[in-house]
């Protein structure tokens, strides 16, 4: 079986330890992070969500998933953090009220990292107040929003003209995503960016810094 699939099917059958050895010799093989992640790891959680959708696996089988994955991201994490380069800018991020998931959201972070940004990751379950008290504090002008749930991304809208509506919030450039976002429904909602994976999250966020230097 070709590596991506046996990758693959490890986050499908939940199995932490194939998993981190797969990755681990991957890696050795001089794999880059990024390819692991995007053609081995995640497709593996798309086909348990499809399967999940269908009443074919349950919530046992996607933490035992989520498990695997994180395991695989620790190791991973180094990689895709490591940056010497001078801070792009600060970016408060957090995946929206009511929405647990994190998996997506801790992967944007850490290519934020790696690219340079400096990141204020507010974790799950952040309402407008947090993210607001978030940039109030660090002086954050870049702000990343995720849900991965339909009823906590119809939240975000909502989210972000508080945050719109606030002395600190005013001119902050923000970014959203998740698994049922598309571009259409960002603009929608009033957002100034939107990206469907980590490796576009980085150049949106590049884009935003952009925008904010040009009056
Ligand atoms: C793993 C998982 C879980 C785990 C989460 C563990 C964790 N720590 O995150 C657990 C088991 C806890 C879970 C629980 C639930 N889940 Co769930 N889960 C998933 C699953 C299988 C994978 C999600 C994932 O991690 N994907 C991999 C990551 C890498 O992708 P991603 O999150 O999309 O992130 C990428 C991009 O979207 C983007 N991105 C993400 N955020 C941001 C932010 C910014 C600013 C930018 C620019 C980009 C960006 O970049 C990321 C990296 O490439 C999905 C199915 C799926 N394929 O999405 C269902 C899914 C999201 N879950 C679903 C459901 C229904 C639930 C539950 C309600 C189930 C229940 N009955 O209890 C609960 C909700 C709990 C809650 N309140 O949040 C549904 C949602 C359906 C809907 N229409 O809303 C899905 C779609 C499954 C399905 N097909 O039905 N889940």
């Amino acid at each position: 079986m070709p590596r991506d699939q046996e990758l693959a099917q490890g986050i499908i059958r939940g199995d932490r330890e194939s998993v981190v050895r797969l990755t681990r010799e991957e890696l050795d093989a001089g794999r880059e992070a990024v390819g692991i992640l995007n053609e081995g790891l995640i497709p593996g959680m798309d086909v348990l969500g499809e399967r999940f959708a269908r009443g074919e696996a349950f919530i046992p089988e996607l933490m035992a998933a989520a498990k695997a994955m994180n395991a695989a991201m620790e190791i991973l994490r180094p990689l895709l953090e490591a940056s010497g380069v001078e801070s792009l800018g600060k970016v408060v991020m957090g995946t929206v009220k009511g929405d647990m998931h994190d998996i997506g959201k801790n992967l944007v972070c850490m290519m934020l990292r790696g690219a340079g940004f400096e990141v204020i990751d507010l974790g799950v379950n952040a309402g407008a107040e947090r993210f607001i008290q978030a940039i109030e504090e660090s002086g954050a002008r870049l702000l990343g929003m995720s849900a991965l749930l339909t009823t906590t991304m119809s939240r975000m809208g909502g989210i972000i003209e508080e945050i719109r509506k606030s002395r600190a919030g005013a001119g902050v450039r923000i970014a959203v995503g998740g698994a049922p976002l598309d571009l259409a429904y960002a603009n929608k909602i009033g957002a100034d960016g939107y990206a469907k994976d980590a490796t576009v999250a980085v150049e949106c966020f590049k884009g935003l810094v952009a925008a904010l230097r040009t009056p």
